[in-house]
């Protein structure tokens, strides 16, 4: 009888296993994860503003400082070529990940907001002119709408809108409408921070190319869900941050096409970034170091590349298929609750649930679920626009990682039921 029961218990939280995946022993390889909040074991539902790191990219970090600092590409001593050779390779690794066709394409920046603020300042302010046109969606992150609002307002340009429909997808029809022979580049994201939404970014960039538009892609909320092939895609620009995706913070990867690249300017002015410099005329270097002036983030750049190895172990399809279970999971489970509204509803999504309830503040909600050891995101997500189109003021959001389970998404529901409890 004692048996049957414990079958009848065991039944609902267990997860299909999956192959070659095992999520208890993969939250083993990340220490924080084994840590408390408030007295409770953490369950940490904030990776789209930042992953936690795998003890291998946190020992990079230092083993390079213990063991191999020197600055990079100026000597001919042995730190200084161990730096250089562990840099270049994580460009490599880079350049492998998302299928560049060169290192040369490959960009190191200090997070996505850089990579788009170079875009803009140097192909942006070389190929656009008053008149023109930016087409940018009505989910953008704040980062890939006011580079551009900047370099309208100094240029003269107008900036176009993609509008949404009530799902949190973009409406195609009306984005083929924005195009035309005013329009000089589209900046999309490809998944959405505060929705989900993973966007048609194949078929924005062919309704662009057809216009001879090129396309930067802010691929932020992508690369740590689902292997990005820019080959593939055709895409002009793409941009991502390394502590998104298991790395560490302050660096990021800009890739760009190689002819843009060449014909770009600069964007800062410094060592490293010229061939020669006398008084009348500097020459700049090649490429990718034209656009790398000054001494960049050398161990963050090494550690992302162990982030790369970690991510290529585990493997994107094990990493799809345990947070396709999650997100359907966390969201039959969040829209039992009666007085919850999802906010981003689209058909295809990554592991991000954004959500209001009845009555309740999403400010006060994070909070409650804080005391609880539950991190999750509330406010407007760096998306106002998105909350403007919703007409919410904010809200609270759960995103996922492969290291999440389901009995995690049960304690945020618990959490939420005990935050319901006390408001009502
Ligand atoms: N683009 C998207 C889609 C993002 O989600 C973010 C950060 C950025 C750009 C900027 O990245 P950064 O590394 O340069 O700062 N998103 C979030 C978030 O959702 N909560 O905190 C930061």
């Amino acid at each position: 009888m004692e048996e049957l029961l414990d079958s009848v218990v065991l039944e609902k939280p267990v997860s299909t296993p999956i192959a070659g995946f095992d999520v208890e022993r993969i939250r083993e390889d990340f220490p924080i994860l084994q840590t408390r909040v408030h007295g409770n074991p953490l369950v940490y539902l904030d990776n789209a503003a930042t992953s936690q790191k795998p003890q291998a990219v946190i020992d990079a970090i230092s083993n390079y400082y213990s063991g191999e600092n020197a600055n990079i590409h100026r000597g001919v001593h042995y730190l200084s070529e161990l730096a250089t050779r562990k840099y270049e390779e994580t460009r490599e690794k880079v350049r492998d990940l998302i299928n560049a066709k060169s290192i040369r394409e490959i960009v190191f920046v200090r997070g996505t907001t850089e990579a788009i603020n170079l875009v803009s300042s140097t192909y942006g302010r070389e190929n656009i002119r008053a008149g023109d046109e930016i087409i940018i969606s009505n989910m953008e992150h704040h980062s890939n709408i006011v580079p551009w609002q900047l370099l309208c307002e100094s240029i003269g340009a107008k900036l176009k809108v993609i509008p949404i429909n009530d799902d949190g997808e973009i409406i195609f029809d009306e984005y083929l409408k924005l195009l035309n022979d005013k329009t000089k580049l589209v900046a999309v994201v490809h998944t959405s921070n505060s929705l989900g939404t993973i966007n048609p970014v194949q078929q924005i960039i062919s309704g662009a190319h057809a216009h001879d538009v090129p396309v930067l892609l802010d691929g932020a909320q992508a690369v740590p869900h689902q292997k990005i092939n820019v080959q593939d895609l055709d895409c002009d620009f793409f941009a991502f941050s390394s502590h998104k995706f298991f790395g560490p913070t302050g660096v990021g990867v800009l890739f760009a096409k190689e002819d843009l690249l060449e014909k770009m300017p600069p964007y800062e002015g410094g060592g490293e970034m010229i061939t020669s410099v006398t008084f009348e005329k500097t020459t700049y270097n090649e490429l990718p170091h034209k656009f790398e002036a000054g001494t960049p983030n050398i161990a963050g750049v090494v550690a992302l590349g162990k982030a790369i190895d970690y991510v290529s172990e585990i493997g994107y399809e094990n990493i799809h298929r345990h947070e396709v279970e999650l997100l359907k999971y966390a969201t039959e489970e969040l829209s039992s609750i009666k007085s919850l509204r999802l906010i981003g509803t689209a058909a295809k999504k990554a592991p991000v649930i954004s959500f209001t309830l009845d009555n309740i503040h999403p400010h006060d909600m994070g909070t409650i679920l804080d005391r609880q050891g539950i991190a999750v995101r509330t406010g407007h997500h760096c998306t106002q626009p998105v909350m403007e189109r919703f007409n919410v003021p904010a809200t609270t959001r759960a995103s996922f990682a492969f290291y999440n389970t389901k009995e995690e998404i049960d304690r945020l529901v618990e959490g939420i039921h005990h935050g319901l409890n006390l408001f009502n």
